[in-house]
């Protein structure tokens, strides 16, 4: 069998998470879990960036509510390194809708239904390595 490759994903921390208090949480999960942060900034996204970020769902119903609760405070935005990162964050997660999620993960313990038209589910994380290397272009292009 293969060793598998090192990857990289992309984390963001939306900006209920941070608004929440709960930045510090998910960075202690995903450092738990054996993973390296090898960037990590605050930012306040922009409508280019979450059109490009988001392109897969724009005419979804969520499309507009999501955008505009993405500009709704900062994110913080980060990278992490490892073998399966991109799976294994995907786990730590939970499932996308935080009602249903698993209890244990970062959505499923941390997050709820606030009955807005989008979920507010805490983190993204990039779903794919094709998703991982282009969104990590797109939020730190330097790297
Ligand atoms: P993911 O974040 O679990 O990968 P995606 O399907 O990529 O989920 O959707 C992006 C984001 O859009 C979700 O994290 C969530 O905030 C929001 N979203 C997705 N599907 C729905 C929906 O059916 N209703 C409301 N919001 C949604
Ligand atoms: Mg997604």
């Amino acid at each position: 069998m293969n060793a598998p490759a090192i990857e990289r994903t992309l984390v963001l921390v939306k900006p209920d998470g941070v608004a929440r208090g709960l930045t510090g949480e998910v960075i202690r999960r995903v450092e738990a879990k054996g993973y390296r942060l090898t960037a990590l900034e605050l930012r306040t996204a922009t409508p280019e960036l979450l059109a490009e970020h988001y392109a897969e769902h724009h005419g979804k119903p969520f499309y507009q509510p999501l955008v505009d609760f993405m500009l709704s405070g900062p994110v913080v935005a980060m990278v992490a390194e490892g073998q399966r990162v991109i799976e294994a964050f995907r786990v730590l997660a939970g499932a996308t809708d935080p009602t249903a999620a698993a209890a244990g993960t970062i959505r499923g313990d941390l997050g709820r239904d606030w009955g807005a038209k989008v979920q507010q589910n805490i983190v993204h994380g990039s779903d794919s390595p094709q998703s991982a290397e282009r969104e990590i272009a797109l939020w730190f292009p330097s790297s």
